[in-house]
């Protein structure tokens, strides 16, 4: 078989001079240089004087019917899917070896089957498909919107979310927030390399997630790896998670609280206290502000960041302060304390939320945080800041709650604010 006229996408068994490769050929820029994706996920190049032979292996690509119908158990409960985007919902493109949107969302049955053993997939919606850093408060809206209408469809007992990592807990948040009287499990769940590959996280994460689902947990939770091995899973609450890895598939950890639960296919046990499944009517209230703005304090910033986002007519402001809530005052020439003062009289909203992530802010312990606390900085405890961030957003955009918006953001709608927080709490 010449090498040359292999087509990218081809399945093949390569026997080289330095041994032998099952892959699938990648489109190559240099014609002399054979591109491959193995089966572990990494992509090789190989110099065609060194192969050979070649093999042609059967394709992997199932041949899709399209509109095939999905299999319904009617021993198990109905669960439904809202598709966003991101690299659960994506696939390799051979041609080039990254990876490009799954074109019908069913796909992802096919790639995991056994999911259809937890639960019937009644329906699948799609509001949009993005990579989840493109996405925006917009967003947010729409998606709330699709599971809210799912919360009243009582064919359905609990629905999954496919997300994009990059921003999956900004969303946990807004949905924690918009989703009012919850009844029934809002699951969110990702996966760190793409669905087709057979070293996938998307596997364990998509049957955890529906085991989630199906439970009698009626709360907003991100469903993902516990540990970097294929074990279990932990559901965590919407607005006490984090993404803290760039590529890890355990990336998302519970921040100053534990998890809900830990889950495997088979088995949903809780460790917290939960809002179990009722018949209420789940209401959505997600009139997000587009112009709040998250600001990480440094050594040396300059406070004129202040009045940039006042003078783009920002409404609210969230500042990563250091320590126990803490920047620039009068020991430094980069005073924040008067440009704090000038925003807060301009009408802006400023509030402080911890740049350690873990911890609680206290202003309090130190002079320069009471100084900074007479300026009406509202200080938001152990709030995460992308929390924080999302919640002032939620607040400024609706117009009940930002006739008092010291008092809702100071509110614990969604547990957006612990209680206590164990020493096991940190880094767990
Ligand atoms: N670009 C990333 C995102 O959509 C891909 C991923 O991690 O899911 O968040």
């Amino acid at each position: 078989m010449e090498i040359k006229s292999l087509k990218p996408g081809t399945n093949a068994k390569l026997h080289t001079k330095t041994g032998d490769f099952e892959c699938v050929i990648l489109e190559s820029p240099n014609p002399e240089i054979i591109l491959v994706k193995l089966n572990s996920g990494y992509n090789i190049g190989i110099r065609q004087e060194d192969i050979l032979d070649v093999k042609i292996m059967k394709g992997k690509e199932s041949k899709k019917e399209k509109n095939k119908p999905i299999k319904q158990n009617k021993n198990l409960k109905n669960i439904a899917l809202v598709v966003t985007g991101g690299t659960i919902s994506s696939k390799l493109d051979y041609k080039t070896g990254a990876v490009k949107w799954l074109t019908d969302p069913e796909e992802l049955l096919e790639f995991y089957p056994e999911l259809l053993e937890i639960a019937n997939v009644k329906k699948i919606t799609v509001p949009f498909m993005k990579a989840s850093e493109n996405m925006d408060y917009k967003d947010w809206k729409l998606i709330a919107e699709s599971v809210g209408k799912l919360c009243n469809d009582s064919s359905i007992d609990g629905i999954i979310v496919t997300h994009g990592t990059d921003t999956l807990h900004y969303t946990a948040s807004a949905l924690s927030f918009a989703l009012k009287n919850l009844n029934k499990p809002v699951v969110l769940t990702y996966s760190q390399r793409s669905s087709d590959r057979a070293s996938s996280d998307a596997r364990l994460n998509l049957m955890c997630s529906a085991r989630a689902a199906i439970s009698d947990a009626a709360e907003v939770m991100l469903v993902g790896h516990a540990s970097i091995n294929d074990d279990f899973c932990y559901a965590l609450l919407g607005t006490k998670v984090r993404k803290m890895h760039t590529s890890r598939r355990d990336t998302f950890r519970p921040i100053n609280a534990e998890p809900l639960a830990k889950i495997t296919p088979e088995k949903f046990e809780a460790f917290t206290s939960y809002r179990v499944k009722n018949n209420e009517k789940t209401g959505v209230r997600a009139n997000f502000s587009g112009k709040v703005a998250l600001v990480k304090f440094y050594p040396g910033q300059d406070p004129e960041i202040i009045d940039y986002y006042l003078k783009k007519g920002y409404k609210g402001l969230v500042v990563e302060m250091t320590g126990l809530g803490h920047v620039s005052t009068g020991e430094s020439s980069s005073n924040w304390i008067p440009y704090i003062k000038k925003a807060i009289k301009s009408g802006m909203t400023i509030c402080a939320a911890p740049q350690t992530i873990y911890g609680r802010l206290h202003p309090l312990t130190y002079s320069v945080g009471r100084e900074l606390e007479k300026t009406g900085i509202i200080y938001l405890k152990d709030m995460l800041s992308e929390t924080a961030f999302v919640k002032l957003s939620w607040v400024l955009g609706d117009k009940i709650m930002s006739r008092d918006v010291k008092k809702n953001m100071l509110k614990n709608y969604a547990r957006e604010y612990s209680d206590y927080i164990k020493v096991e709490d940190f880094l767990n």
